[in-house]
């Protein structure tokens, strides 16, 4: 308590946040459509004395009233982290997160996932259990102030050509899962090759194939590169759907690579494939359904195009 108490004290002499009168100031500026003069009275203050929720807050609402979400979402996220450091205004943090989840809805369920798991830090019965729920959390707050765009970002805004796809829910498995976290404590659950030890899981998640590869980097892995058919058949077994697997053409039309830059010596394209010229450019694996007749029902590669969304993803990582 006095530790927190020290800090708030350090703070509020290190971050004086923006004065009362010249916050009001700016915002009234703002709400009359003087953008400029108000961001000139705001950036001076934040050369000044730093960041803090209301400079933070009240330019990301010039910059949302001039119809700039990005700038909007990234002064907001500014405001949101000095408050998740300092504490200071609360009232000003509160009405940030508004205005975040009206440019940015998602973050929302990130954020509010967050505030669970430091719910259940405080109900831990166990340090271990503590410490889980704690660093569950802060990494949904870093995961969601850091503007990570993988799942949420596709659900809040579908693309052109796949429009029709619903909007995705998000459960604690997606969260945790993209953040590494989860994976970390069940890295056993991940499918290990016997010969060169990599391991392997197969994501359910519906991303393009370049937000799929994304992922898996933020991971700490890559998309599955296959080349033996030992490797192959065990990816196959990961899942019966369609999915991402990490080879691409689209430097070279023709000339097929693996992300990781191995050699592509051994192969597995289904029959008549790959097909696609310049047009589909990534790969995935076919589903199992699709291939059950074939001589060789492994030999589900297809050449495809970025979108649409494939059915899941499969990671890779060397250790
Ligand atoms: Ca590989
Ligand atoms: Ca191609
Ligand atoms: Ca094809």
């Amino acid at each position: 308590m006095k530790a927190l108490l020290g800090l708030v004290i350090f703070s509020l002499i290190a971050l004086p946040p923006l004065h009362a009168d010249e916050y009001d100031e700016a915002i009234n500026l703002i709400k009359s459509g003087k953008y400029k003069v108000a961001e000139i009275l705001l950036t001076a203050d934040l050369a000044k004395n730093g960041d803090s929720v209301r400079t933070r807050f009240a330019l990301g609402y010039s910059a949302e009233m001039q119809k700039q979400p990005a700038a909007a979402y990234e002064n907001y996220r500014a405001a949101i982290a000095v408050y998740r450091r300092t504490g200071e205004d609360a009232k000003a943090a509160e009405r940030t997160y508004e205005r975040l989840f009206a440019v940015a809805p998602h973050t929302k369920p990130v954020f509010q996932r967050a505030v669970e798991f430091e719910k259940a830090a405080a109900a831990a019965k166990t340090e271990e259990e503590r410490a889980y729920y704690t660093g569950a959390a802060e990494a949904l707050y870093n995961h969601a102030l850091a503007g990570v765009e993988t799942h949420e970002r596709v659900a809040a805004q579908p693309p052109v050509g796949d429009a029709g796809a619903a909007p995705k829910v998000l459960t604690d498995d997606d969260i945790e899962a993209n953040l590494g976290y989860k994976l970390k404590r069940h890295r056993g659950g991940a499918k290990r090759l016997g010969r060169d030890g990599h391991f392997y899981m197969y994501f359910d998640d519906r991303l393009s194939w370049r937000e799929a590869q994304e992922a898996c980097r933020k991971l700490g892995g890559y998309l599955a590169t296959i080349t033996s058919k030992e490797e192959n058949d065990l990816i196959a077994s990961l899942s019966d759907d369609s999915f991402h697997i990490g080879a691409s053409d689209e430097a070279n039309e023709g000339q097929w690579q693996w992300i990781t830059g191995e050699p592509m010596t051994y192969t597995a394209w289904d029959i008549n494939e790959p097909n696609g010229e310049r047009q589909e450019n990534f790969t995935e694996f076919l589903s199992k359904e699709h291939n059950q007749n074939r001589p060789d029902p492994n030999a589900r590669w297809n050449d495809r195009g970025e979108w649409p969304r494939n059915d899941g993803f499969v990671c890779e990582w060397n250790e």
